[in-house]
């Protein structure tokens, strides 16, 4: 412990030690901290970062890319400890956790964290963006920030969007070509109000659940089927669980890249700086991944004996047109200026 406090004073400017000097040598691990944030300077830490995808997925590969970049602009000094496939919990627990500053970070979907911020419940709305620019446009211009902004009040930072995707339906029972297909299907969703009333407009009987409790649940039959983007029902191995895929591409859902507040204000301006240029350089490459996972994953699967069908535009419309009155409700919910924005913004990005 000794050695490691003169390496760490080492790297350090005399404000911070100056800073650390009352504060004995709590610094030099993520969870265990000072109270004030250091003038300067990086000090020795470890950062516990959670998701519940699998390492292969590209959220993983972009949490390693995310830890490599870290390492190399600290010098080595914080280090980013992943944790893949739900190891530290499910998106709604480790959430609790980093608002309790018991794990540093987490990139979950926008989704479950509706309890705590509604607003986010607009990314929720199905067949909003056409493609995936639209939907960068939208996150990362004036709308996506402002609800960054909303997550300092719930003890997290929001350093950005990385991308989950445009989520595609798969089942065990039949193809799902137009809305009749729906009728009396047990499909699982993410804990939300939109996706759970938009799937029984369309006449199926939705789920709610953890995506940790997701290949038991579709293994056992408890559920007929699960919506997740290709690169996910791949890394999941769901086709051994689930005979159908239909591309639905029927809402994209982003990812917010989460850090604990009670840590982040235990951080030097430098090194909020590191993990705030890691985020969005990680994040650039995640989506890169994703998307091209996306793409080869359509192929893999259907090489992998699923049986695969495409959705017209006019099927899509007519789901869209049935789910119309659920996102007009939520519309009045969320603030109907806010889906305006939203709707406004995609338009001009599609000019
Ligand atoms: O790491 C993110 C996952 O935990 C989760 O958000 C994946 O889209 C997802 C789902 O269906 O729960």
């Amino acid at each position: 412990m000794k050695r490691r406090l003169k390496n760490v004073l080492i790297g350090l400017t005399l404000p911070a030690i100056l800073l650390m000097a009352g504060c004995g040598n709590q610094a030099s691990s993520g969870t265990s901290g000072t109270s004030a944030a250091p003038a300067s300077g990086i000090q020795e830490r470890t950062i516990k970062a959670g998701i519940g995808l699998n390492e292969d997925h590209p959220e993983g590969q972009g949490l390693k890319k995310f830890a490599e970049i870290v390492a190399q602009k600290s010098g080595g000094k914080l280090k980013v400890q992943p944790y893949f496939a739900a190891q530290l919990g499910d998106d709604k627990k480790m959430t609790e956790a980093l608002q309790a500053g018991t794990q540093e970070i987490t990139i979950p979907s926008t989704s479950p964290l509706v309890g705590m911020i509604k607003e986010f419940g607009i990314f929720d709305f199905p067949f909003v963006f056409n493609n995936e620019k639209e939907a960068d446009a939208v996150l990362d211009g004036p709308l996506g920030q402002k609800l960054l902004e909303k997550l300092p009040e719930h003890n997290l930072i929001g350093l950005g969007y990385w991308e989950n995707g445009f989520r595609n339906l798969t089942n065990s029972k039949h193809p799902v070509a137009k809305p009749e297909d729906f009728q009396g299907l047990k499909i699982r969703t993410m804990q939300n109000q939109v996706h759970l009333e938009a799937f029984q407009a369309l006449g199926a009987n939705p789920t709610p659940m953890a995506f940790s409790e997701v290949f038991t649940a579709l293994e056992s039959k408890t559920v007929d089927g699960q919506e997740n983007p290709l690169a996910t029902i791949k890394s999941s191995k769901f086709n051994e669980v689930q005979e159908y895929l239909s591309v639905t591409k029927h809402v994209y859902t982003p990812f917010v890249f989460l850090v604990s507040k009670k840590f982040w204000d235990k951080l030097s301006p430098e090194e909020q700086t590191i993990l705030k240029e890691a985020a969005a350089e990680a994040g650039a490459f995640q989506r890169e991944a994703n998307r091209a996972e996306n793409q080869k994953a359509l192929d893999d699967l259907k090489a992998a004996g699923m049986k695969v069908n495409e959705v017209t535009p006019e099927e899509m419309a007519n789901m869209q047109e049935i789910i119309k009155p659920v996102t007009d409700k939520f519309a009045k919910e969320f603030g109907e200026d806010l889906v305006k924005q939203m709707y406004d913004q995609v338009k001009q990005a599609r000019q």
